[in-house]
């Protein structure tokens, strides 16, 4: 019969396959799957090696991270502890059941020999008893000696620790010896006194004017010192609307028989110009914040960034944790410089790459102050660009961000002025003034000028109060400006 045409599409099942050779296909086939299980086998021992790999590498920092540059590193100490008495009772037991174990197999050899069976056998059963007894007592010994060791290795964690405590506190209160001496050495640097730091204004500058004039024997008031007056004031760094003033003032009284004497005029400007500067400045370097953010502008070489210092100095002195922010990014050397009194002054510095946005330094330092709950930020800025946009321009966008770091901050605007520029320093300080709102004033290099007089005309046509005057190079340098130490330093 002819097969049907489905029967002829029927694939055979492959155990009716027949080819020339069915014994070399069967081989053919075991040898290949052989190799495919090879093949996966060693895909599976490389898969697991590289894990491994990995996780050897991931765990191995942080096996290291506790080791920090300042941690303390202690050795785990060896405790040995003696035995106890269950241990000594058990190990001897076993001991003793050895023995016996031994002996009463000597026994059993020897009646073996001598051909008594029974009385052998009747000593395998005492012997197994007492081998039986030797091991259960070998492992009562063992788990005590166990118990031992665990006690050893818990003491020895608890003596590490005691002795890791005591190099903690040692550490901390070699530190806090170490800031006490820094402190001291600080304050022991006595610095110049403000009186000290005028004198050139009051042998050289316009005082020096004023006392010629009311010096000597006691004269009358009338034109011929108002002139004299008028050109000592004219000539003097108080600036020219100060210095018109007070000759408008001192006009008036003439006029109305109010001075007897030139003696009575210094008097007058005397308590005119204690009217003047009596400007209270704030020299907590806190209240705001916290951290309290203190932006320091100024011309390029007035002092910003001494100032500062000084200023870290005083403040990580009174025990502030203070953050520097190297807001002048366009000289290398200034971030370098602010980094020496950052180290002095133990203070934080934050600083980034040459022309990079000072803003974004700020804005960084602030942000780091508020983490670590610092006091204090001083931000130094730029005293002049090389770029095209206008400093005044840029120390305006530098405040705005300081305010979205910190809202509210910054609480003080410090204006550093160089007291050396005379009334140039009134016309520089007008300017700042309009453009990022002056708080204080910090009046440096008095020390090396006559013309500490500006100090008046600045308190006068801008009603901005000198906070620091600086009068030398030392942290003491920079003094809390007091009006009235001011006044009687020029006048007494
Ligand atoms: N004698 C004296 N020198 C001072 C005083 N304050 C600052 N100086 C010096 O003035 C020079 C300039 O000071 P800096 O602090 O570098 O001035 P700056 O405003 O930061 O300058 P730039 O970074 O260039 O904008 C330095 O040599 C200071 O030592 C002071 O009160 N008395
Ligand atoms: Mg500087």
């Amino acid at each position: 019969m002819q097969p049907s045409l489905l029967a002829q599409l029927t694939v055979p099942p492959v155990s009716e396959v027949k080819t020339g050779d069915g014994g070399l296909d069967s081989t053919l086939i075991t040898i290949v799957i052989a190799a495919a299980v090879l093949v996966m086998v060693l895909l599976l021992v490389r898969t697991l090696y590289v894990r491994r790999k990995a996780a050897r590498a991931l765990a191995a920092p942080k096996a290291l991270a506790p080791q920090t540059a300042t941690a303390p590193l202690v050795e785990l100490p060896k405790v040995v502890l003696p035995a106890g008495e269950a241990e000594v009772l058990r190990l001897a037991e076993a001991e003793a059941a050895r023995k016996s174990a031994e002996e009463l197999r000597s026994q059993r050899a020897a009646l073996a020999a001598e051909g008594k069976g029974a009385e052998a056998q009747a000593l395998k059963d005492q012997e197994e008893a007492a081998k039986k007894l030797a091991y259960q007592a070998q492992k009562s010994a063992e788990a005590e000696e166990k118990k031992r060791h665990e006690a050893e290795r818990e003491e020895s964690k608890r003596l590490a620790a005691e002795l890791l405590a005591t190099a903690r506190a040692e550490e901390a209160a070699a530190k806090a010896a170490a800031a006490a001496e820094e402190k001291v050495r600080i304050e022991a640097q006595a610095g110049q006194t403000l009186s000290g730091g005028l004198q050139k204004t009051k042998n050289e500058g316009f005082m020096s004017g004023l006392n010629r004039l009311f010096g000597g024997a006691p004269r009358a008031i009338d034109e011929g010192v108002l002139a004299e007056l008028e050109e000592v004031l004219f000539t003097a760094d108080i600036g020219v609307k100060t210095a018109q003033g007070l000759v408008t003032m001192a006009r008036d009284k003439a006029k109305r028989n109010e001075l007897a004497s030139a003696d009575k005029l210094k008097d007058v400007i005397r308590t005119e110009v204690a009217r003047i500067v009596d400007l209270r400045a704030s020299h907590t370097l806190g209240g705001g914040g916290p951290p309290h953010v203190i932006m320091v502008v100024g011309v390029n070489g007035s002092g910003k960034t001494t100032t500062i210092g000084k200023l870290a100095a005083k403040a990580t002195a009174a025990g502030k944790k203070v953050v520097l922010a190297a807001g002048d990014t366009f000289r290398a050397a200034a971030a370098e410089q602010l980094d020496v009194w950052a180290v002095r002054a133990h203070a934080q510095l934050v600083k980034g790459k040459e022309d990079s946005d000072p803003s974004a330094v700020i804005f960084e330092a602030i942000k780091l102050a508020k983490e670590n709950g610092a006091d204090l930020v001083i931000a130094d800025t730029a005293g002049r660009l090389h770029t095209k946009t206008p400093l005044m321009e840029e120390l305006k966008k530098v405040k705005r961000v300081i305010d979205k770091a910190l809202p509210g901050a910054p609480h003080e605007v410090l204006l550093v002025l160089d007291s050396t520029n005379g009334q140039n320093a009134i016309m520089q300080a007008r300017q700042f003034h309009d453009a990022v709102g002056i708080t204080a004033i910090a009046l440096t290099k008095l020390d090396g000028t006559a013309k500490g007089g500006v100090i008046i005309g600045i308190c006068d046509e801008l009603k901005l109060p000198v906070a620091w005057a600086g009068v030398g190079e030392k942290v003491a340098d920079l003094r809390p400006f007091e009006p009235k130490e001011f006044v009687q330093a020029l006048f007494d």
